[in-house]
């Protein structure tokens, strides 16, 4: 992996990350993938379509369901999915603390239940690693505990310590995966992921801890879990300095437009997050004047594209008007455009961010953006 600066423009970073799938243009939103499909029936010819750089899919997911030695088998989830461009798998340790109630997390790993048939699985850093290289993803989350918010002093202290020691051993396991013959993708990168809540004392001791480690990128776990906006930006400030400024910086399951805007202006430059594709789903779009719900009757007669001027395929061929009908029959086009149409607007706003660092007027463009979408809407 090559991470080159391109640009900065106060703390916003501008950079291009060549993989062994190919070149990343940074900041960038991955598109989530969790199933190795973006929910909405959305192709992979799709997301070619849409500008996806980067798919992320989730070992915990893969691993419950069709199962990742099967998807071993078709060499990977690159051709198991047809998708030959970068894919970033999440560890399953926040999957499984979001989705099962029945765990146990101990220092070997964490017990809990299949949220498909409930039977006993046991997750560990060397478990993960091996399920991620089983998928052939081109980068790796190293496995985690996000600690819920609030969480006392102490359980937070603990928990980031057992962090540390989880990814002390993704790394040596991952070594070992990638130096063995079989192994699909042998250059599959592993991005470690801070944590420490609000505690901002926490979260710079565990940055630095991990930054010594010399690892592919670094995250921002923990955060967006019930913390107010105005935390997460200050964590940010606080601890964002203390990753390494020429490696990606990863902000974990985030978020709105605006956080998106907030966060890269505080150095972050990868981000992902279910509400593109999530609020398409309910009919909810994201224009520059701000999101539409296309449920609302005043879009009965309404013959406008979701917004004028854009380039995606929803908006090239059809009125809100028939996006609107399209969900009231329950037909499934209508969500699928809904989502289409939700992660172009994303992709481009992170195209425009790229444009705006490399010509030096960030604040300006952030600014501009944000009014827009807080207008009173059309
Ligand atoms: N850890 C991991 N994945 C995540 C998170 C985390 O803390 C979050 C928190 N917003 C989203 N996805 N492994
Ligand atoms: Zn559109």
């Amino acid at each position: 992996m090559k991470y080159t600066l391109i640009k900065k423009d106060g703390r916003a970073k501008r950079a291009e990350v060549t993989t062994v799938h190919g070149t990343i243009q940074t900041p960038v939103f991955m598109n989530v993938g969790t199933v190795a499909a973006i929910k909405g029936a959305v192709s992979t010819d799709d997301l070619r379509e849409i500008k996806t750089q980067v798919q992320l899919s989730n070992t915990y997911h893969l691993h419950v369901r069709t199962g990742d030695k099967l998807i071993r088998q078709f060499g990977g989830l690159h051709q198991f999915m047809n998708w030959d461009r970068p894919i970033l798998t999440d560890s399953g340790g926040f999957q499984v603390f979001s989705l099962t109630g029945l765990r146990k997390i101990k220092e070997e790993g964490v017990y809990f239940q299949s949220h498909i048939d409930g039977h006993k699985i046991f997750m560990g850093p060397e478990e993960s690693m091996q399920i991620q290289s089983n998928l052939g993803s081109t980068i790796a989350m190293a496995f985690d505990e996000c600690p819920p918010h609030p969480a006392t002093r102490e359980y937070m202290q603990n928990s980031v310590d057992r962090t540390t020691r989880w990814l002390e051993r993704c790394r040596t396991e991952m070594a070992r995966l990638n130096s063995l013959p079989e192994t699909i993708n042998k250059e599959q990168l592993l991005f470690g992921i801070n944590q420490g809540g609000t505690y901002e004392d926490i979260r710079i001791a565990h940055a630095k801890t991990i930054s010594a480690m010399d690892l592919d990128g670094y995250a921002l776990g923990g955060l967006a879990v019930g913390e107010s906006h105005f935390e997460m930006y200050r964590i940010l400030d606080e601890t964002v300095p203390y990753l390494p400024e020429n490696k990606p910086t990863y902000l974990m399951g985030v978020g709105t437009p605006a956080n998106i805007l907030e966060a890269v202006d505080r150095g972050v430059d990868f981000f992902d997050c279910v509400y593109p594709s999530r609020n398409g789903r309910h009919g909810h779009v994201y224009t520059n004047k701000g999101k539409l719900n296309l449920f609302n009757s005043r879009f009965e007669l309404d013959a406008k594209p979701i917004e004028e001027g854009c380039q995606c395929p929803a908006c090239r061929s059809y009125s809100r008007a028939y996006i609107r009908h399209l969900l009231k029959a329950k037909e499934m086009l209508g969500m699928r455009l809904c989502v289409l149409h939700n992660l172009y607007f994303y992709n481009t706003m992170m195209e425009e961010i790229r444009d705006a660092i490399d010509n030096q007027c960030y604040g300006e463009y952030k600014e501009r953006k944000l009014a827009g979408m807080t207008e009173a809407q059309s």
